[in-house]
C-alpha cells in the first residue's frame, strides 16, 4: 500500500482533465433532471408539454443524459482522478490519450443529442430495433464508446507503468479496481459496438433492409448488464477504498476487496438473459443457466455489505463504541464525505433486493415492462450510485481545482441528499408499488381512455409527481453546491482521501492480478452462457423487421 501514500495530489494536468469529464457529466445532470421533472408532470395526468414536444423524445433526452452520458463521464473523470492520485501522474502520452478520449466521446454526445433533439432518433436509452433512429445518433454512440476505449487505454497505461516500476508488489488498491472495471467494460462494449456497427447503422443508413431484432436485443443485453455494474463498481471504490479513512478508520480487507471486484469482472457479462426473460425465441434453459450466473454476480455485492458494516463496527469500537449497535453513534454524520454515500448505500439494501425479484425466473413475469422496473432503476443508479457519485465531487472537485469544501456548502450537501431520499422514497416508492398493479413503464398515457385498471395508478403516478419535484430541487442543490466547489469556494486544499489496510494484515495473492487467468475465465464463462443460443437464435432467425418511426416528427 506504500505508493498509494507517496502521491497525496493528482498532478494539475491530470486535473484538468479528470475536471473536463466532470463538467460534462454535471451538465447532463441538470439537464436530464429538468426532463425528468417533465416527465413526472406529464404522467401525473394533470399537464401536457409544450410547443409540440413529444413525451418518447424527453424520455430519450432524459435516458441517455443520465443513464449514458453523466454515468460515463463521472466514471472516466473519477478513475482518471483514482490512477493518477494511486499510481501516480500520467504520462504525456496517456494524458494526451485521455484527452482524445475525452474529444471523441463529447463529439459523439453532441451527435447523438442532436438528432434527439430534431425528432430523428426517438428510441430511449437502449435504442432497441426496430425503432430506426438516424444514423448520425449511432455514428455519435460509436464514438462516445470508441473514445471511451481509448481513455480506458490511457489509464490501463498507466497501470501498466506502476507495475513496470514495482514489479512483484500489488497494486494499489484503487488502481487495481480501475483496471477491473476497464477491463469489464471493454469486454462488455464489444456487444453493444456489434450491434450497431454490424446491424444497426448499415440498416440506418439503408444498406439493408431488414434488422434481426433478436439477436440486436442480445447483443445490447450482453453489454446492458454489465453496463449497470461498470456504474456500480466505481460507487463500491468509494465504499471500499475512501470511506474508511473518511471515518477514521482502515480498510476492512484489501484482499476480499479486490475478490468481490474480480468477482463481478467474471459473472456481470454472462447474464444479460436476465433482461430477456420473457422474450421468445431463447431456449428456457439457457436463461435459467444465465438465471444462475445472475445469483452469482450477486455475491460479491453481499460480500460488499459484509464488509462495509465489518469497517463500521471496528471503528466504532476502536473508537469506544460498545453494545450491539453503539459504533453507529460513532460515525462521522456530520460530515457530507460519508454521510452522503451512506444514504446511498442504505438505499442499496432494498435496491438490491427489488434485483433480486427482478432476476427471479418466475416473478420476472409479473414486473417486467410495468414501472417497477423503473422504481428498481431509480433506487440503484439514481440513489445509490449517484448519491456516492455525488459524496465524491463534494471532496474530488475541490481537491482538483485547489478549493475547499465549507462548512456552509458541507452542510447544504447533506441537505441535499436528505431531499434527494425523500424525493426517491415517494418516486421510486409510487413506481414500486404501481408496477405491482400492472402499470407499465415506457408510456405517456396515464388515463388509457378512462379504464378503471388505470385508475388504480393515478394516486401513485401523483405520488411520482410529488417525488419527482422534490427531486427536481434536489438537482438544483447539487448544481449549486458543484457549482460551488468548481469556481467559487475558497481556495485551499481539500484531501482525497485514501484508505489503507490494518497493519500486518496479510498480502493480497498475487494471482488477483493474473490478467491472463481472470480474462480466460470470464471469456469462457461468456462463451458457455452465450454461443448455443446465439446459434439458436441465428438459425432460427425470421425474416427481420423494416424499420420503425412511431414517433410524431417535428
Ligand atoms: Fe438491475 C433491470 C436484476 C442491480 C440497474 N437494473 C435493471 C435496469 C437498470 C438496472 C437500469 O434480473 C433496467 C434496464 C432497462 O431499461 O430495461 N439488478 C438486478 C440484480 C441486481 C441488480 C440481481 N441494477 C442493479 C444495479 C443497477 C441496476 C446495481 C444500477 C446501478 N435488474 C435486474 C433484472 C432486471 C434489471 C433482472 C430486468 C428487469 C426486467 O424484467 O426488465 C443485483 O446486483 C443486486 C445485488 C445487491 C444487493 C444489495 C447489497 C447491499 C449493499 C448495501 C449495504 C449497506 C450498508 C449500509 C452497509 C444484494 C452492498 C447500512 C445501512 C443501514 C441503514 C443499515
Ligand atoms: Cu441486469
Amino acid at each position: 500500500m506504500k505508493a498509494s501514500t507517496t502521491h497525496t495530489k493528482v498532478d494539475p494536468r491530470d486535473a484538468k482533465l479528470s475536471m473536463a469529464y466532470l463538467y460534462v457529466a454535471f451538465t447532463a445532470l441538470a439537464l436530464g433532471g429538468l426532463m425528468g421533472l417533465l416527465q413526472v408532470l406529464v404522467r401525473s395526468g394533470k399537464y401536457e408539454l409544450p410547443f409540440g414536444i413529444d413525451y418518447y423524445q424527453v424520455l430519450t433526452v432524459h435516458g441517455v443524459l443520465l443513464g449514458l452520458v453523466l454515468t460515463t463521464f463521472f466514471i472516466m473523470g473519477f478513475q482518471t482522478a483514482a490512477v493518477s492520485r494511486t499510481a501516480g501522474t500520467m504520462s504525456n502520452g496517456a494524458r494526451m490519450a485521455g484527452w482524445i478520449g475525452f474529444w471523441l466521446m463529447t463529439i459523439g454526445t453532441a451527435m447523438a443529442a442532436t438528432m434527439i433533439l430534431l425528432k430523428e432518433a426517438t428510441v430511449l436509452f437502449t435504442f432497441y430495433a426496430p425503432l430506426k433512429a438516424h444514423p448520425i445518433f449511432y455514428i455519435g454512440l460509436t464514438l462516445v464508446i470508441v473514445g471511451s476505449w481509448v481513455t480506458g487505454g490511457a489509464l490501463l497505461g498507466t497501470y501498466g507503468k506502476w507495475r513496470r516500476q514495482n514489479p512483484g508488489k500489488n497494486s494499489p488498491l484503487l488502481t487495481f479496481m480501475v483496471v477491473v472495471n476497464t477491463v469489464m467494460w471493454i469486454v462488455a462494449t464489444l456487444g453493444v459496438a456489434a450491434t450497431v456497427l454490424l446491424q444497426l447503422l448499415p440498416w440506418s443508413l439503408g444498406i439493408v433492409d431488414r434488422v434481426d431484432v433478436l439477436v440486436s436485443r442480445t447483443l445490447f443485453w450482453y453489454f446492458g448488464h454489465p453496463l449497470v455494474y461498470f456504474w456500480l463498481l466505481p460507487a463500491y471504490m468509494c465504499w471500499y477504498a475512501i470511506i474508511p479513512k473518511i471515518i477514521g478508520g482502515k480498510i476492512f480487507s484489501d484482499s476480499l476487496a479486490r475478490l468481490s471486484f474480480l468477482l463481478f469482472l467474471l459473472f456481470s457479462i454472462p447474464v444479460g438473459f436476465h433482461h430477456q426473460l420473457v422474450e421468445p425465441g431463447i431456449d428456457p434453459a439457457w436463461k435459467f443457466l444465465q438465471v444462475v450466473l445472475t445469483f452469482m454476480v450477486i455475491i460479491p455485492s453481499l460480500m460488499t455489505a459484509f464488509s462495509m458494516f465489518a469497517t463500521f463496527e471496528k471503528t466504532g469500537r476502536s473508537k469506544g463504541a460498545t453494545g450491539l449497535f453503539g459504533w453507529a453513534k460513532k460515525l462521522p454524520w456530520g460530515d457530507a464525505r460519508f454521510t452522503v454515500p451512506f444514504i446511498g448505500m442504505a438505499a442499496f439494501i432494498p435496491a438490491g433486493a427489488g434485483g433480486i425479484v427482478n432476476a427471479s425466473h418466475q416473478l420476472n413475469q409479473v414486473v417486467h415492462n410495468t414501472i417497477w422496473v423503473t422504481g428498481h432503476f431509480h433506487l440503484t443508479l439514481a440513489t445509490t450510485v449517484v448519491l456516492t457519485f455525488f459524496g465524491i465531487s463534494y471532496w474530488l472537485v475541490p481537491h482538483l481545482t485547489g478549493r475547499k469544501l465549507t462548512k456552509a456548502m458541507n452542510k447544504l450537501a447533506i441537505i441535499q441528499a436528505w431531499v434527494w431520499a425523500v424525493g426517491m422514497t415517494f418516486m421510486s416508492g409510487a413506481m414500486h408499488a404501481a408496477g405491482l398493479l400492472g402499470a407499465p413503464r415506457r408510456s405517456a398515457f396515464s388515463e388509457y381512455g378512462g379504464s378503471a385498471q388505470a385508475a388504480e395508478w393515478i394516486p401513485y403516478q401523483v405520488a411520482q409527481a410529488i417525488g419527482g419535484s422534490i427531486l427536481f430541487i434536489g438537482i438544483i442543490l447539487v448544481m449549486v453546491i458543484f457549482i460551488n466547489l468548481a469556481f467559487f469556494a475558497p481556495k485551499g486544499e481539500e484531501e482525497f482521501p485514501v484508505g489503507e489496510a490494518e497493519a500486518g494484515e496479510e498480502k493480497a495473492p498475487a494471482v488477483f492480478e493474473n490478467w491472463k487467468l481472470w480474462l480466460g475465465i470470464t471469456a469462457a464463462l461468456i462463451l458457455f452462457a452465450y454461443t448455443i443460443p446465439l446459434i439458436d437464435i441465428i438459425q432460427n432467425a425470421p425474416i427481420g423487421s423494416k424499420g420503425w418511426q412511431t414517433w410524431s416528427k417535428w
